[in-house]
């Protein structure tokens, strides 16, 4: 679980699933203090959402999984989580704002959802469409 965190820290990233650093288990890592000095990493096991909101929220999401390519996706604005802490307690915490937002983007890795999923066709085809205009040009493997 610390190399998880070590590879969200270089990317830099906000959040991490497992099955993007191909380990299969229902794990991830959220990190949204940004700052170097004060590292506050979350680590959940067995995520799971028991409460949302109905009001929703945007933001501008980017994932590891499509370099350079963000999009507006609109979530829950606030949900409630129950997870497996790091000394394997059952622990529940509300989020919002950036946290929510990434939380919800992470569990959704473990399902094999990715942000693109949320958003129109339109704009996932103009996404998916510049990838693979990167992929051609070896500007990515
Ligand atoms: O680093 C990341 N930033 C981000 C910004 C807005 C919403 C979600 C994210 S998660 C992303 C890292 C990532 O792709 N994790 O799966
Ligand atoms: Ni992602």
């Amino acid at each position: 679980m610390d190399d998880m965190l070590e590879t969200m820290y270089a990317a830099p990233g906000v959040g991490l699933a497992a099955p993007q650093v191909a380990v299969h288990k229902r794990v991830i890592v959220v990190d949204t203090s940004r700052g170097d000095s004060d590292r506050s990493p979350i680590r959940m096991a067995n995520p799971e959402i028991i409460e949302m909101s109905d009001d929703l929220a945007v933001y501008d999401e980017g994932c590891l999984s499509f370099p350079d390519q963000y999009a507006e996706v609109e979530r829950p604005a606030k949900v409630r989580v129950r997870f497996i802490d790091y000394d394997n307690e059952i622990r529940e915490m509300e989020a919002e704002e950036l946290l929510s937002t990434c939380i919800q983007h992470e569990m959704d890795h473990l399902d094999g959802k990715l942000f693109v999923d949320h958003i129109s066709m339109l704009k996932r085809n103009m996404i998916l469409r510049k990838m693979s205009k990167l992929k051609k040009t070896g500007a990515l493997k």
